[in-house]
């Protein structure tokens, strides 16, 4: 039993220092291959960071925001920019941070803007983050934004400069960083610059007209597509005539179906085609079919009236309510029952799209 043990033993050391062997080879041969890929890659060339101020566009009496980011970030681990800009023809409003940066620490501080010379004011803001919360991730990142109003008199273009000495990035090293820096400018619009919106409903009951509206604040467009012949689903078109730039939210309302709402239509001083949108849902914007009682859903409460013996299988001109009649083929039937049933109605309510 002994021989026997170390005979096993003598094997166990053999298998154990072929095994080291191999696996120093294979060490040593992956070693050489990396060598090799590195030394035949094409060295990367390391890209400067930038600071940049972007460039925006708008009217008198309008606000407009700035964004102020860093380009091929090395990490960061504070910051303070100065940003320029003249006073008598921008007020300075407000700013806002980086969320991400909140989220990972930082803190936000600001002075009022502080006169450079009698026009030209500069706006501090300082990010202070913990020190133990750096931002390592490399590469592009909003910095702040800041948002002026255009006072009444500007024209023409308004410089935004960083000021060179109250501007600093810290990395996530401690070290500050030199960075090139891209200025923007304000471009004051003038004129009565206006621009056609327009774009393609699909829905139901074409016999219905459909109310669509372009909402700024406190100004509203109203344009409406009358209701025409015919049943079933059916694309029809509008056009807003005359819109003032800006950003807008569009809401469509029409019987039987729940509101549709998109946000962040902006309007320049070029017509807008929504069918053209990046989002899919705003290029042809249906509407949900089968609210019946008219409270933002569609659900059971609607079936129940729809089938309600005074209204089912009968015809509308019988004096059955005529919103049980989703399709408008003038006939209040189970063709009405399924369009309410398909599940991208049924259960659902407002249609938001961002
Ligand atoms: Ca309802
Ligand atoms: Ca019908």
């Amino acid at each position: 039993m002994k021989t026997g043990n170390k005979i096993t033993s003598l094997v166990l050391v053999l298998l154990l220092m072929a095994t080291l062997s191999t696996s120093a080879i294979a060490e040593n041969s992956a070693t050489e291959t990396t060598a090799v890929i590195f030394s035949m890659a094409a060295p990367i060339a390391n890209a400067e960071p930038a600071i940049t101020v972007s460039s925006v566009a708008g009217r008198v009496g309008e606000k407009v925001s700035v964004d102020v980011a860093i380009e091929n970030s090395p990490g960061i681990k504070m910051f303070q920019l100065g940003l320029c800009y003249d006073n008598s023809k921008l007020k300075f409003d407000s700013y806002s941070g980086n969320r991400d940066l909140y989220a990972t620490g930082y803190h936000i501080r600001s002075d009022d803007p502080l006169p450079v010379n009698e026009t030209i004011y500069e706006v501090q803001i300082t990010y202070t983050g913990d020190l133990n919360k750096s931002i390592t991730e490399a590469g592009d990142m909003l910095l702040c934004t800041f948002v002026f109003e255009i006072r009444a008199g500007a024209t023409g273009e308004v410089p935004l400069t960083l000021g060179q000495e109250n501007s600093y990035v810290i990395d996530d090293l401690s070290d500050c960083i030199f960075a090139e820096i891209k200025n923007g400018k304000v471009t004051v619009l003038t004129g009565s610059a206006s621009a056609n919106v327009s774009g393609k409903v699909k829905s139901y009951k074409p016999s219905n007209p459909t109310t669509i509206q372009l909402i700024k604040g406190e100004k509203v467009y109203t344009t409406t597509i009358s209701g025409t012949s015919g049943s079933g689903q059916m694309e029809q078109e509008f056009t807003f005539a005359g819109v003032e730039p800006g950003i807008y939210e569009l809401i469509i309302t029409k019987a039987v179906h729940t509101k549709f709402t998109v946000r962040n239509v902006v309007v320049g001083e070029q017509d807008v085609d929504l069918t053209k949108d990046i989002r899919s849902e705003v290029q042809v914007m249906t509407l949900l079919c089968g609210d019946i009682s008219g409270d933002g859903e569609i659900n059971q409460d609607d079936i129940n009236v729809l089938w309600q013996p005074a209204n089912y299988n009968r015809r509308v001109t019988d004096g059955v309510n005529p919103n049980c009649d989703l399709n408008g083929d003038g006939e209040v039937n189970q063709d009405d029952v399924n369009i309410l049933w398909q599940p991208m109605n049924y259960n659902k309510g407002a249609v938001v799209v961002q």
